[in-house]
C-alpha cells in the first residue's frame, strides 16, 4: 500500500458523508458463489507464480469456491486482455490478470505494460465484467519481488480481494 496518514481515510472510513447520501454502497469480501477468471502470464513466471499465490489465499480467505477458480496462462502481459476478454463473455463474475513487467534497456517496456493496461480497461468497459489489473510494472527484479511476498502486501492478494470488491460492489440491487 502506498497510503499514508495523509492520504488515507480518517475513522470514519467511507461512512464519514453517511447521512448525506441516500446509498452509500461498497463491496464485500464475501466470495461464495462468484465464478473468477485468473489470466496469468507466463512472462516472469516465478514473480507470477507467487502472485497467483497471493490470489489464491484472498480468493480462498473470501469464500471463493476452489470449482469456481479457473487459472488461464499466457505467454505474456500483452496476451493478458484478450484471456481477460474470452473469461467475462464466458460468464466470469470478474478477472483477475497476473503478470509482471520489468524495465529492460528499450522501449518494450513501455509498449507491453502501456498495452496491457490500456487492453483491460477496454475489456472491462466493454463487457461489464471488473476486469482487475495485477500486474507488477516495475523497474528492477527486486521490486517485483517486493511486490510479490506473502501476506496482504502481496499485490496478486490485493488483485483478489479487489475482484471479489467489485464483483459484489456491481451486482448490489442498490445500484440499480
Ligand atoms: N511480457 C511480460 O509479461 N513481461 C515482460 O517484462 C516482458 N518483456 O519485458 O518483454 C514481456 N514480453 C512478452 C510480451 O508480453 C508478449 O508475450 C510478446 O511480445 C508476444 O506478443
Amino acid at each position: 500500500m502506498t497510503s499514508s496518514d495523509e492520504t488515507s481515510f480518517g475513522p470514519d472510513g467511507i461512512q464519514t458523508h453517511a447521512a448525506r447520501i441516500g446509498a452509500n454502497l461498497r463491496g464485500t469480501q464475501s466470495g461464495l458463489g462468484l465464478k473468477i477468471g485468473i489470466a496469468c502470464g507466463e512472462f516472469n513466471g516465478g514473480i507470477t507464480n507467487r502472485l497467483l499465490d497471493g490470489t489464491l489465499e484472498a480468493l480462498q480467505a473470501a469464500g471463493v469456491l476452489k470449482s469456481d477458480i479457473t487459472v488461464a496462462w499466457a505467454p505474456g502481459a500483452f496476451e493478458l486482455p484478450f484471456v481477460a476478454k474470452t473469461f467475462a463473455e464466458r460468464g466470469r463474475d470478474a478477472v483477475i490478470c497476473l503478470g509482471a513487467v520489468i524495465r529492460g534497456d528499450t522501449p518494450h517496456f513501455e509498449y507491453v505494460a502501456g498495452e496491457c493496461a490500456r487492453g483491460i480497461t477496454s475489456v472491462q468497459l466493454a463487457t461489464g465484467v471488473p476486469v482487475i489489473f495485477g500486474v507488477l510494472t516495475v523497474n528492477t527484479v527486486e521490486q517485483a519481488l517486493e511486490r510479490c511476498q506473502s501476506g496482504a502486501s502481496n499485490k496478486g492478494y490485493e488483485a483478489g480481494q479487489t475482484a471479489v470488491e467489485m464483483a459484489t460492489l456491481l451486482t448490489n440491487p442498490l445500484m440499480d
